[in-house]
């Protein structure tokens, strides 16, 4: 089976909202291994590095003031297809044409406040992973075959 690793990041709106936790879930149940997290204010230049693809949309700006404003949690998943797979459990970028039953379309309205970031290609996530943890931060681990319940 080939594992990839994706960035997932909830975004400020989505901690202020106490989502973490149901994001969390979502991607544990569906089966992806986490392999790292942090909760992170990011500076102004560490997201426009984040966003630099994005630096002439006019929207840009406010977008990384928005990302700035507080905690980020920031978040490696790991397993099959988790770049693509990630990209579904978050819906559409725009809340609106989300559908029901993705983390947008169940908790978000709003395009500039939707609630999660996702990795677009194994390349880009590679990146981004780069850009939010140090290497010693993303753990390699393997599902323990013991029986931890008695
Ligand atoms: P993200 O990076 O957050 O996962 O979003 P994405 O790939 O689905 O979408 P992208 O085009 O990279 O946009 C990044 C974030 O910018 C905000 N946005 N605002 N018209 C607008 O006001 C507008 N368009 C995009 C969204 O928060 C989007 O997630």
């Amino acid at each position: 089976m080939t594992s990839e690793q994706t960035f997932i990041a909830v975004k400020p709106d989505g901690v202020q909202r106490g989502l973490v936790g149901e994001i969390i879930c979502r991607f544990e149940k569906r089966g992806y291994k986490l392999a790292a997290i942090k909760l992170v204010t990011p500076t102004q230049e560490h997201l426009e590095k984040h966003y630099e693809d994005l630096k002439d949309k006019p929207f840009f700006k406010g977008l990384i003031t928005y990302m700035g404003s507080g905690p980020v949690c920031a978040m490696v998943w790991e397993g099959r297809e988790a770049v693509k797979v990630g990209r579904q459990l978050l819906g559409a970028t725009n809340p609106m044409a989300s559908q029901p039953g993705t983390i947008r379309g169940d908790y978000a309205i709003d395009v500039g406040r939707n609630v999660c970031h996702g990795s677009d290609a194994v390349e880009s996530a590679k990146k981004e992973i780069d850009l939010w943890f140090k290497k010693e931060e993303v753990n390699s681990w393997k599902k323990a075959e013991h029986d931890w319940v008695y």
